[in-house]
């Protein structure tokens, strides 16, 4: 065993220019583990509270009252602790803040410290991040397969369009690097047909293309005509992933479409994207209701739960109990892993656990305030999650975590890609019996 020596939080900076935490912490024999706390802009109402010091400065995004969490009763706790026991480190801070969402020591705080022990953990054993949660953990490391945005709309691009990511698959793409490479295709060719169409308004939260598009579908369509252009067949070996993020634009089972001015009830969206479903090719999707509804996901997934990936994201909170309960119900078959909604790396890995046992899907996935940190392209490699979602293609904080997945590759091996949750792979196997 390696005792923690110190915790220390600081303030340092995301991809949006907003405050969040770093934590270093320090084992005795001087090796370091050092975390930052992601932030999300469309959340779920049940994740674990993002502690912020209000008021004037900093558009009250401060983070000195989660800084004070860190360094006062978080650093008094874990002093002593075995880095390597997780488990206990994480319920230290359970037992500091007993509240259901973490608000007393704030989920930002507690995330940070979490990554940070696993790091100095894994530092500590000598091993790469990727493989000290592997063994830690009892997993097959593998590499996911990404899931990238092309287009960002909702609560990352001023709600230009209702729906919030339009993202592209490549499931049967031979390693990371040839998913890359057809990204790369897709991305720019889609960012040269909306130029050329006037469609083009900038760059979105998550660096995929900020759309003026005149319909939600439009987007579809776009999209479509982008993976045309860059050589790829649609359908085949280019699917499409959306996030619909249903809670930013529906409330208690009813729906509002803003770009469209169309009101809609659950049932009438349900069969909205359905439609979508049979005029393009889409493989998953998120959230395709709000939070607040689960007959709504309990109808959508007994309707389409055989076709696509259905993930919950908002829906979930990266919270086993939810998960547990939602396969209870016959709502989703696929959880989205944000350890910030969790709040500890323990909690997120009980999620993962609970959604593999009962063969679903679980995607690790980024926020869309990040940083340089790329604790996630090691977790999902790590526990040989499948599946990987960080935003799109453009953007440091973003490339960083695929460059990151890259150099594991490089050690890993090629074969390592097995890409895919068990939905994607159920979906894929039947395209190629399909085309064979
Ligand atoms: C999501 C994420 C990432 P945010 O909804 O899946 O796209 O967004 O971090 O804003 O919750
Ligand atoms: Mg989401």
């Amino acid at each position: 065993m390696t005792a923690i020596a110190s915790v220390k939080g600081r303030r340092v900076w995301d991809s949006r220019g907003h405050p969040t935490v770093e934590v270093d912490v320090t084992l005795e024999n001087g090796v370091l583990g050092r975390a930052i706390a992601p932030a999300g802009a469309s959340r779920g109402t049940r994740e674990a509270i993002d502690l912020r010091d209000g008021g004037k400065a900093l558009r009250g995004k401060g983070v000195a009252q989660a800084l004070d969490s860190v360094n006062g009763p978080i650093a008094a706790g874990l002093i002593g602790r075995d880095a390597s026991d997780q488990r206990a480190a994480d319920n230290v801070m359970l037992t500091l803040d007993q509240s259901p969402l973490k608000e007393t020591l704030g989920g930002n705080a507690t995330v940070a410290t979490s990554l940070a022990i696993l790091h100095a953990a894994a530092a500590d054993a000598g091993l790469p991040l990727w493989q000290y949660v592997a063994t830690h953990y009892g997993c097959t490391p593998s590499l996911p397969l990404p899931e990238i945005q092309i287009f960002g709309g909702g609560a990352h691009a001023g709600r230009r369009v209702d729906i919030q990511d339009f993202m592209i698959l490549v499931p049967g793409a031979r390693d990371f690097d040839e998913v890359m490479e057809i990204t790369n295709e897709v991305y720019f060719a889609a960012g040269d047909i909306m130029a050329s169409r006037g469609k083009l308004a900038g760059v979105a939260d998550e660096g995929g293309w900020w759309p003026v598009f005149d319909s939600n579908e439009e987007a579809l369509e776009t999209l479509v005509a982008a993976i045309e252009k860059a050589g790829e067949k649609p359908g085949e070996n280019v699917v499409i992933s959306l996030d619909i993020a249903a809670s930013e634009f529906g409330k208690n089972g009813q729906y509002r479409l803003a770009l469209e001015d169309r009101a809609m009830d659950s049932g009438q969206l349900i069969d909205m994207l359905g439609g979508w479903m049979d005029s393009y090719p889409i493989a998953s999707i998120e959230d395709p209701v709000g939070e607040d509804d689960p007959d709504g996901m309990i109808e959508f997934t007994r309707r389409f739960g055989d076709k696509v990936q259905i993930i919950g994201d908002d829906y979930l909170v990266t919270n086993a109990k939810l998960v547990e309960d939602a396969a209870g119900a016959g709502a989703c078959n696929a959880v989205l892993v944000k350890v910030n909604q969790a709040g500890t790396v323990s909690e997120s890995v009980d999620t993962f656990r609970a959604a593999k046992a009962h063969g679903w899907g679980a995607i690790v996935s980024a926020r869309s305030g990040e940083t340089e940190d790329v604790s996630i392209s090691h977790l999902a490699t790590g526990l040989g999650g499948g599946q990987l979602k960080v935003g799109s293609f453009t953007r440091s904080e973003r490339m960083v975590k695929w460059n990151e997945c890259l150099r594991i590759q490089d050690v890993l091996g090629r074969d390592a890609f097995v890409g895919g949750t068990p939905m994607m792979n159920t979906w894929w196997g039947a395209k190629q019996k399909e085309t064979a």
